[in-house]
């Protein structure tokens, strides 16, 4: 079905720890949006994320990879970020500038704490921008 895109783009950012599975989220959207027709998978090196040749031989994500689709009548662009700690700034930088971020984790409680280098900055920033 055709709808007409209304407004503006809502910026969505794809964080959380590494190899949650955030660049096989973002194939996942794009494939039930209609934007790519065949869905692929980081093991066989041919997704829409992580299509840098590095990133394609590491088998992970090292820098941030936008993608846009429509869904309804929206569009958005996701930014799926690098989940490695080394490429956490990639995250950071990501993060000033989106609408909302999906936090992608494993649904383990031993991992939780593998979230915190992405909650504290978050904390700091939301801290600063409520200061009176
Ligand atoms: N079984 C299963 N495997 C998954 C799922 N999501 C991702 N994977 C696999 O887990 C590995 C890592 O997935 P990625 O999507 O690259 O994870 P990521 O969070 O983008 O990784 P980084 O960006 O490097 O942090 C890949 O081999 C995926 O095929 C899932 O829902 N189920
Ligand atoms: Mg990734």
């Amino acid at each position: 079905m055709n709808h007409k895109v209304i407004g503006a783009t809502r910026n969505v950012a794809i964080v959380g720890p590494y190899l949650s599975g955030k660049t096989a989220l973002l194939e996942s959207l794009l494939s039930v949006t209609g934007t790519i027709t065949r869905k692929g998978n980081v093991k066989d090196g041919n997704t829409i994320g992580d299509s840098s040749p590095e990133a394609r031989d590491r088998q992970m994500s090292v820098e941030v990879n936008a993608a846009t689709a429509e869904y309804e009548g929206v569009r958005f662009t996701f930014l799926d970020c690098p989940g490695s700690i080394e490429f956490v700034q990639e995250t950071y930088n990501a993060l000033i500038g989106v609408d909302a971020a999906i936090i992608v984790c494993e649904p383990v409680a031993d991992r939780t704490l593998t979230l915190a280098p992405l909650f504290n900055p978050l904390l700091s920033l939301y801290a600063e921008e409520n200061l009176p």
